[in-house]
């Protein structure tokens, strides 16, 4: 059962995914914002059911596609708009743009254009976790194309030997860029969760456009990394949909045929399922969707201000926040 709050409070989050998403791409397009930009616009219901069995002090790690994970873990949008459009108010100065937010405050360790980057990080956070003798769990996001990656079976190998409480948390949208389909022989399992069982994971498979899915499958495997002995890892893989393109300049029509890709969207539309379970089950009014949705447009529209009107970092910025 789900207290009236709580469900507003995850509908907000995935709209607030959506719609920062969508202005972001208008804002790319229209090049007020330089860098590139992946959207996550149809895998909403993944991040906020995630994030939604976490505490502040539990540890995320994201991908190139990281805006949804980081507004599902509590981060301010102000300095993320500000981020993507390169302001020395965003949460990196300006310095990282929309592939590398990151959010400490809220235990985000960051987005990475390195896919598969952030296998080892989320590993090392909970070995962290432990030294600090902190009850804190590790999550990492990552998508099916990552999954091939050396780094993710280092990392799970590691993390199970250990002990450590780690979450890996697969997105399979069925397709990484480059390599195109991930039914054209990139991987020798399509079943993704298969690969836990090498590490003697606990694993889960869910409709990752079913955000109540997604939650209950995660809310078992944070239990054991919370407080489970042995072998504490968990791997959770959800099924989802990436709406639009790999990212706003890509030409998917040279693997994909975008109008198909919208529909089957908008016929599985993770927000809309969201409401559609409300209604049925009598947690929530249409009503109340429609107040949450101005809501987020007014937060939206204060964080592009916000954006816009803040300053570029000085040239001087550059040589911060580095090694020597
Ligand atoms: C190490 C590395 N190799 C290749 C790339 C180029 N690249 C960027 S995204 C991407 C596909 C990633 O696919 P997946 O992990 O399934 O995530 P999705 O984009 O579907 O969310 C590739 C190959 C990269 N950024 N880093």
């Amino acid at each position: 059962m789900f207290e009236r709050e709580e469900l507003l409070r995850y509908y907000e989050t995935m709209v607030k995914i959506r719609k920062f998403e969508m202005e972001a791409k208008r804002a790319r397009e229209a090049e007020e914002i330089l860098g590139n930009v992946h959207l996550y616009v149809g895998e909403e219901a993944v991040a906020t059911g995630v994030c939604a069995c976490l505490t502040p002090q539990d540890y995320i790690e994201s991908t190139h596609r990281g805006h949804g994970h980081t507004i599902a873990k509590g981060a301010d949008i102000r300095p993320m708009m500000a981020e993507l459009y390169g302001k020395i108010t965003g949460c990196c100065k300006g310095k990282g743009g929309s592939q590398h937010v990151a959010d400490f405050s809220v235990g985000m360790l960051g987005a990475n254009g390195i896919v598969g980057g952030g296998f080892g990080l989320a590993v090392g956070a909970a070995l962290a976790a432990r030294f600090q003798n902190s009850d804190a769990i590790s999550v990492v996001f990552f998508g099916d194309g990552a999954s091939n990656r050396g780094t993710f079976h280092e990392s799970a190998n590691m993390a199970a030997a250990w002990h450590l409480p780690v979450i890996f948390v697969c997105e399979n949208n069925g397709i990484a860029c480059s390599t195109i389909h991930a039914t054209g022989g990139q991987q020798a399992v399509l079943g993704l969760s298969k690969r836990a069982v090498g590490y003697d994971m606990e694993s889960y498979v869910v409709n990752g456009n079913d955000f109540f899915a997604v939650k209950a499958a995660m809310e078992r495997l944070v239990k054991r990394a919370r407080n489970g002995e042995g072998n504490r890892c968990g791997f959770l893989e959800c099924q989802t949909h990436r709406a639009l393109a790999h990212n706003v300049n890509d030409a998917q029509e040279v693997y994909r045929d975008p109008a198909a890709a919208w529909a089957k969207f908008v016929a599985d539309d993770p927000i809309r399922n969201y409401e559609r379970r409300c209604l049925a089950e009598g947690w929530l009014k249409q009503e109340d969707f429609g107040a949450v949705q101005t809501h987020v447009d007014e937060l939206i529209q204060d964080a592009k201000q916000f954006a816009i009107e803040s300053p570029y970092p000085d040239p001087e910025e550059l040589y911060t926040d580095i090694y020597d």
